[in-house]
Parts: structure tokens; sequence; C-alpha cells
């Protein structure tokens, strides 16, 4: 039974209008307004090119062709919009809520609210830190298996370089505190580095995910440290204020460089600079998550059981194969 409040059921015929709503015969408009799944969105905020396909994705997906109405929030990197937006989407009665935890705690309450209402949650990208009966699905991606290919390709690069046994000293970009992406990085990454005594980790510092925090954090690690060897930066946007500060300062990156690079994302502009030799390596973050998303809903609507977890396939790019990929990179 779809449950669609007059509130919506207006912005429906304000949103037909223009589709020759008033064409339709009166009881082709009930067929319309009913056929509709009404999916109630709050997304992180738009602080990468990363969240920017990832929000295309899911407006793509989830549009009126494809059969929903779709409700969408951007909460602007705090959590209390991303609370009120759920509880807004509660009172409309939408038929389904879909959302990015920006941190994975605090959430425990509003989810009992979705819970309590019958309205099904779905979360993507990354998780959150509650009673997993309190969600139906997730999907996103293996954070920790991000960060751990990014240590086995730092690992397997100094073999090949003959560096295994030299002193490495690294400094991390972290993203936002608390998010599953930096959980799952931090320590995919440190269980390779803990079995290298020669790797040292000088320090991890908050890039908040932006370009412009993410140099700003460099800068202070060049004024802080003489000799950084590695720069593993949790996404692409604040690669790209990293390389800005560490040019600023008169050092360069790459095989042939002072630093080597590690970012994460693999944004079309970042696989460019992979391809440029400015960045070694580029973990794979697909933002392409809308069509998971929609198969759940579908899924659900059938009412067919739906696996709590989807984990997505990623790739990792160096300069040997990005040229196969570069191209058909969409955002
Ligand atoms: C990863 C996602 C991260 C991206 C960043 O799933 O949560 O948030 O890596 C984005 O670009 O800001």
């Amino acid at each position: 039974m779809k449950r669609i409040v007059f509130g919506i059921i207006c912005g429906m015929l304000l949103l037909c209008a223009c589709a020759g709503y008033f064409d339709m015969e009166p009881e082709q408009h009930e067929n319309k307004t009913e056929d509709l799944v009404v999916v109630g969105v709050s997304q992180v905020g738009s602080e990468s090119v990363w969240r920017t396909a990832n929000t295309m994705s899911l407006q793509q997906a989830l549009s009126d062709e494809n059969g929903y109405f779709l409700l969408f929030d951007n909460a602007r990197q705090k959590q209390e919009n991303q609370i009120k937006a759920i509880r807004s989407f509660i009172s409309q009665q939408v038929d389904y809520i879909v959302f990015s935890p920006i941190t994975e705690d605090g959430w425990e309450t509003v989810l009992t609210e979705a819970k309590d209402a019958g309205i099904p949650v779905i979360l993507m990208d990354r998780q959150a830190n509650v009673d997993p009966d309190l969600y139906t699905a997730w999907v996103g991606s293996d954070f920790e298996a991000e960060g751990e290919k990014a240590g086995l390709w730092l690992e397997n690069y100094l073999r090949k370089k003959d560096r295994e046994r030299e002193e490495i000293r690294i400094v991390v970009l972290q993203g936002t505190e608390g998010a599953t992406s930096v959980i799952g990085r931090t320590n995919g990454f440190q269980k390779v580095a803990q079995k290298h005594s020669n790797w040292q980790i000088l320090e991890q510092v908050n890039g908040e995910y932006t370009t412009a925090k993410g140099k700003e954090v460099m800068q202070k690690l060049l004024e802080t440290y003489d000799d950084i060897d590695v720069v593993v930066s949790q996404n692409d946007d604040m690669t790209f204020g990293a390389l800005e500060a560490i040019h600023m300062e008169g050092y360069s990156t790459g095989e042939e460089g002072d630093m080597i690079i590690i970012s994460f994302d693999a944004v079309k502009d970042a696989l460019k600079m992979v391809e440029q030799g400015l960045i070694e390596v580029d973990i794979e973050c697909n933002p392409l998550q809308g069509e998971y998303v929609s198969e759940i809903i579908q899924a659900l609507e059938a009412g067919e059981t739906v696996d709590k977890k989807c984990f997505i396939e990623e790739n990792v790019f160096t300069k040997e194969n990005v040229g196969e990929y570069i191209d058909n990179r969409t955002y």
C-alpha cells in the first residue's frame, strides 16, 4: 500500500503539469500517483567529485521514468541535517529512506523512529553503528580492502625499487573523522604497515575530504617534517590540494620525485594525474550505487528478501593500466 500524503500529491501535480498530466483521464491520474515508489534520500553533502557522481547516480536511477518519486536532501556535511531530513521523510510517510551516514555513530534514535513508522531504511556508501534490525540493506565499498590494497601496492612498489629495507616516512591525509571510509582505509593500510618496522607513519591528519583542507594540512605537514617519502591521501579531492602544497614548496612527486602519492576514489581528473605520473596509484571507490539501490527497492517491492550487505567491485589504477579505463570514466 503506497503511502503518499497530500503534500506529495500536490508536488506531483505541479511536477506532472508539464508532462501532460491534465490531458489524462481522472482514473489515469490515480494510476500515475499510485504507481510511483516514494524514496527519501539524505546525502552527506557535495564535498567531493566522488560525492557528486554518487548523487547523480542516485538521481538517474531513482527517476520518475523508472517509477520513483525522489525527495532529495543535501545535508551539507552535517549529521543534524541528515537527522532532520530523515524525520521529514518519516512525517511524509515515504516508502523508503536511503542515506549515507556522514559518520558511523548517532543514528539509533532516528532509525528506531523510521522502524516504528514501518519505513525500510537502505544505507549506502558509509555505514552506521546501529542494531542491524534498524536497516534493511547496505550497499557500498569494502573500505578496509581499499586500505589494504594501498598498503600492498606500496609493499610491492618498494620491493621493485629495492627500497624494502629503507626507512620509509609516511603521512596520511584522512577524510571526515568517524566516517566508515576513513576507519576502513586507515585500518586496512595499517594492517600492512605494521608488518614493516622500517615504515614510519609520522602523522595522520583530518583533511575533511576537501581540496582546500587537504592543501592546508599538507602545508602544515611539510613545515613539520623534513623528508616525507609517502603521502597516503584518502580521497582525490584532498590529493589535488596536497599536490598544490607540495609543488608550492618546490617538491616533486612520482617515480623520480621526492614523494610517492597514494590516493583513493579514482575520479577522472586524478586518473589523468596517474597517467602523467603525478599520482603513483589510485585505489578505486565506486560511487555509482544508484542502480544497486534501485535493485534492492525493486526486490523489496516484489516481496523478495535482500542481502544485508552488498559490496561493489573496485579496481586499482596505476600508469600500467589506467589507459584502458580513463576514456570511459563518467565522473
Ligand atoms: C567513500 C566516500 C568518501 C569518498 C570521498 O565511500 O564515503 O566520501 O572517498 C567522499 O570522496 O567525500
